[in-house]
């Protein structure tokens, strides 16, 4: 029999890109596909490959017959619910934070380390943060030849990252401005806003997404570090397996619908000059490098949105630290940042069960 596939929050933003890659992949081993959301869009009709299916509500019975479960959906509603479907059978594959560091889950990139699939003790499997992701499939390639030792990241995240409530805030935010000689001094756009009748206490950022940069992602940690800058080193160190990986982060929200881009400063064991980083860069298939500076050719998220693959440009070697390079990174953080990883772990757990 066929393999039954589940997408558990079907209707989110994730959810949607989700189906857009369904519906576009050559290959289907699915016989059946489930989808299932909130009691309050359950009955919500959706079309999967041609066919109209109507989304489920969350409850266990809908895992009965499921042997891949894919969650898009908050922490919280994963760690009460993956486990329910790893129970009644299924492997959750889960795009939440809620299991990405338990030892007994591997955290899976699978041009990295698709080898780690195979022993899942919970049934879970855990997809990256999409800030971690856009930078994976380069920083993978790399670390492969020439042993990744440290890594300094500064991120541009898209607002739809903080998912359709931040689509809505950065719209809503460039309504208020359009037209409008805003940004000549301090104030302006926040005034701008609230002339609009926009709080700030109901935007998902911490500041104005339009006109600006907030350097903040996540929820506050120790020490004044971000959520989303420990992630970015505790899953970089998992997924690369590099425990002692030296890694420092600033995130940074910038008004940018879709698409994560990164500024990385990676130092490695061995000398790895630019033809070589540009040679390993263009042996990975999942990698399309943009890097000619003289023609003005760089990755810039207007260009990545909606594309698969990681974009990498600007690659130089760091002038004043050794065995390092410098390079930019784009990756649409709904796509290979979220749906498509999650996705292709569902049919890396298809081929085996395939045998
Ligand atoms: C953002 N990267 O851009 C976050 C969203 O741990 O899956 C994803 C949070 C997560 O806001």
């Amino acid at each position: 029999r066929k393999p039954v596939l589940a997408l558990v929050g079907a209707t989110g933003a994730v959810g949607g890109v989700m189906i857009d890659i369904m519906n576009a992949r050559q290959d289907w081993p699915w016989g059946e596909v489930r989808l299932v959301a909130s009691p309050r869009s359950a009955g919500k009709k959706m079309t999967v490959r041609g066919e109209e299916l109507t989304v489920l509500a969350l409850a266990p019975e809908v895992f009965d017959g499921v042997d891949i479960a894919m969650f898009d959906v908050p922490d919280e509603v994963s760690a009460r619910w993956a486990p329910i479907a790893a129970e009644r059978g299924a492997v959750a594959v889960d795009n939440s934070g809620a299991f990405r560091m338990d030892p007994d889950v591997p955290l899976v990139v699978p041009e990295v380390n698709a080898d780690q699939i195979a022993s899942r003790p919970r049934g879970i499997i855990a997809n990256p943060n999409c800030t971690t992701l856009s930078m994976m499939a380069a920083l993978g390639a790399l670390h492969h030849e020439y042993g990744l030792r440290e890594l300094v990241v500064a991120s541009y995240q898209a607002v739809s990252g903080a998912g359709q409530v931040g689509i809505d805030r950065l719209h809503a935010e460039l309504a208020a401005v359009a037209g409008k000689q805003v940004g000549a001094r301090a104030g302006d756009v926040r005034e701008a806003l609230a002339a609009a009748g926009l709080s700030q206490e109901d935007s998902p950022f911490s500041g104005p997404v339009v006109l600006n940069v907030v350097p903040w992602a996540g929820s506050l940690k120790d020490d004044g570090w971000s959520s989303e800058e420990l992630k970015v080193r505790n899953e970089s160190r998992k997924i690369l397996g590099i425990p002692d990986l030296k890694v420092s982060a600033t995130c940074v929200r910038v008004p940018v619908v879709t698409t994560h881009a990164l500024a990385v400063h990676a130092t490695f064991e061995r000398p790895v000059t630019v033809a070589e980083a540009h040679k390993i860069f263009d042996a990975q298939p999942t990698v399309v490098l943009v890097d000619d500076a003289s023609d003005g050719r760089y990755p810039m998220p207007a260009d990545v949105v909606g594309e698969d693959p990681t974009y990498v440009g600007r690659v130089r070697q760091a002038l004043d630290f050794p065995n390092t390079l410098d390079f930019f990174v784009c990756g649409d953080n709904l796509r290979k940042g979220a749906a498509l990883n999650t996705y292709e772990i569902a049919e890396k757990l298809a081929d085996e069960l395939a045998g």
